[in-house]
């Protein structure tokens, strides 16, 4: 048997083991800075270069009212569907450094207008409480913006309270929540 032969068996399993243990992840995309449609077509074009990740899909763009200060610009939101093979934390780190690259100043102020912010919405079924973590996003069920968003990435999704997302999106108002053309 030759050698190359020998490492095509190989890698099979390898390859089969490693996407079995990938998780689906979704991710919370806002930004109302800088030409905040262009700032999450980058975050899109990151997100498809992350390691140990592999890119799913990005719901439409939509423009947002903002939560929060309401003197700041509205928001363009959206939310990823990534897999990957990396730890919560260990994503955290990447999905930080992209808002870094992208002009993000982190300010006193809550909830204040930012050129780039991704949030781990859901990490596969995962419930995690650590300092720098906690899934699902404790303001992913309120969010008309996360919801109805992520609503058309999954619409059969059931969070890990055992609650169907739909259900959620069916008492959330809308709030002038407008999806963006492509
Ligand atoms: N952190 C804990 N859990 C998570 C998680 N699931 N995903 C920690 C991401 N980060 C998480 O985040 C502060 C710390 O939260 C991080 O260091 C991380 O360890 P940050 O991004 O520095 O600060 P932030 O985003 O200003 O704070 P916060 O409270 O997460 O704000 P949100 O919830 O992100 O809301 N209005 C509209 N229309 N659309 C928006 O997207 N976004 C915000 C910010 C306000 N108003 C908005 C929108
Ligand atoms: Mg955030």
């Amino acid at each position: 048997m030759d050698q190359n032969h020998v490492n095509v068996r190989a890698a099979a399993p390898l390859k089969s083991q490693l996407s079995n243990c990938m998780q689906c992840v979704y991710l919370g995309l806002g930004a109302n800075l800088n030409s905040p449609k262009e700032q999450l077509d980058n975050a899109v074009c990151a997100l498809k270069k992350l390691p140990h990740c592999e890119f799913i899909s990005v719901s439409h763009y939509y423009a947002s009212k903002p939560m929060g200060p309401q003197d700041q610009p509205d928001y363009v939101n959206a939310v990823a569907c990534i897999k990957t093979a990396l730890e919560p934390e260990q994503l955290l780190d990447l999905t930080q450094a992209i808002e870094l690259e992208h002009g993000r100043v982190r300010k006193a102020e809550r909830w204040g207008p930012r050129t780039l912010d991704i949030d781990t919405l859901l990490f596969g079924q995962q419930v995690i409480n650590t300092q720098r973590l906690t899934v699902p996003h404790y303001g992913l069920c309120e969010r008309e913006f996360v919801v109805y968003p992520l609503l058309e990435l999954a619409p059969e999704l059931i969070l890990p309270s055992g609650i169907a997302l739909k259900t959620i999106a069916q008492d959330l108002p809308l709030n002038d929540l407008q999806q963006l053309p492509l």
